[in-house]
């Protein structure tokens, strides 16, 4: 594979379209961004997108789940990520992915070739439930199952992403691609602590998540006795110290388990909690590992409603498998490395989940990282040095020059 070096992309043209996304949803606080998916300024950043697509000379389908496409004639390879945000978003994580490959589009068509198109999905920061967009465009998950999804708030998916059905022309079929590449930002720390400026992933973890219930008494808070209380929050505090001793027998370094959402019912000084629903997520590269760290999960969550004489209840599990880099595409990608940032890149695994795993079941993925500074992410100071992002959007447009 050769690169002809036609494929020119333009840094402050790229620069001043992330720059531009960045403000739907400004946080205010730094850089950060508040854009969870089908809110108002989601939309109107994917409205702001379509805009851009049509511009470069792509086609716009927006499939019913909000996914957007910018789309080149005929067969062509897909690039992109996601515009939706995390609660409090750092304005690089997903955004990125999607700007680069406007890009990259852009210059290649400029250049007459490759045909790249480019795309938005929806909800990949799961507000409704794990990268729900490319989960239902890949075939994963079903609309109808997505559309009775529940966010914290009790809104089901199907009626929040009514939000932009004047934007919806249909599906789109994923034979027209030839592979997928998403440039994402590390959102950890080994490129930063390494001084290294380019990742190119080797594998991406898979992913568990559930909402558990423990259900006891509500009752006052200065009357009832502490032997006597039914109290959910201490169900949840037992489990959670139980489980993280029961773990530690089967987990490695790079196992992850966190609880990051905790409903407490009703959530009032003086009364005694009587029901806790939290989010359970999981994370391993090995799909094995996975399915032991879940038995596990659900033996505590039993051991402790029994002994805490608390109901018990599960919602729905969502959860993706381990996925390797398609060989090929991740070969083009190392190429670009190490011509645009020789001795300052490195294959890793990627900790994160993104949307190339769902695609994974379509179609050969690869993906490429830059640094996050400090490894923060998933917050409003979320940040990569210029440089860092114009090395990674320069890697891209070699390697799909090599892809051809
Ligand atoms: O949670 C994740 O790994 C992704 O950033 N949504
Ligand atoms: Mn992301
Ligand atoms: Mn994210």
């Amino acid at each position: 594979m050769k690169r002809t070096g036609v494929v020119k992309v333009d840094p402050k043209r790229f620069l001043s379209d992330l720059h531009e996304l960045r403000s739907f949803g400004a946080s205010g606080v730094g850089k950060g961004v508040v854009r969870p998916a089908y809110c108002a300024s989601d939309v109107a950043a994917r409205r702001w997108l379509a805009g851009r697509f049509v511009q470069a000379g792509l086609r716009v389908e927006v499939d019913a789940m909000g996914n957007l496409f910018g789309l080149a004639e005929g067969p062509s390879l897909l690039m992109g990520s996601h515009s939706d945000s995390q609660p409090e978003g750092g304005w690089l994580d997903g955004a990125l992915g999607v700007i680069a490959a406007l890009e990259v589009a852009r210059a290649a068509k400029q250049a007459g070739g490759p045909a790249i198109s480019v795309v938005s999905f929806q909800d990949e920061e799961g507000r409704f439930g794990v990268t729900t967009g490319s989960a239902v465009w890949s075939g994963h998950l079903a609309l109808a199952q997505a559309d009775a999804l529940v966010d914290h708030a009790g809104v089901a998916l199907g009626e929040a992403r009514q939000a932009m059905a004047d934007m919806v022309t249909g599906d789109v079929q994923a034979a027209q691609f030839t592979g997928f590449v998403e440039l994402h930002i590390e959102q950890g720390p080994t490129l930063d602590t390494a001084g290294e400026q380019i990742g190119v992933v080797t594998d991406i973890v898979g992913i568990r998540d559930m909402k558990i219930t423990f259900e006891g008494q509500q009752n006052h808070a200065g009357t009832t006795p502490m032997h006597l209380r039914r109290d959910a929050f201490q169900a949840l505090s037992a489990f959670n110290a139980t489980l993280n001793d029961r773990l530690r027998n089967v987990v490695t370094p790079s196992s992850v388990w966190t609880i990051g959402h905790v409903s407490l019912h009703p959530n009032a000084s003086s009364i005694v909690p009587g029901r806790v629903t939290f989010s359970m997520q999981w994370r391993d590269g090995d799909a094995a590992r996975l399915g032991r760290m879940e038995q596990i999960i659900r033996e505590v969550a039993a051991q402790t409603a029994a002994a805490s004489d608390m109901e018990l209840r599960y919602g729905p599990l969502l959860g993706l498998e381990p996925v390797a880099m398609d060989a090929r595409l991740r070969a083009a990608l190392e190429q670009g490395a190490q011509a645009v940032a020789p001795g300052q890149w490195r294959r890793m695994p990627s900790g994160a989940l993104h949307d190339a795993t769902n695609l994974s079941r379509l179609m050969p993925v690869a993906m490429l990282f830059v640094p996050s500074i400090g490894g923060i992410s998933h917050a409003f100071e979320e940040d990569t040095r210029e440089e860092d992002l114009v090395a990674g959007l320069e890697v891209l447009a070699h390697a799909v020059e090599l892809l051809g």
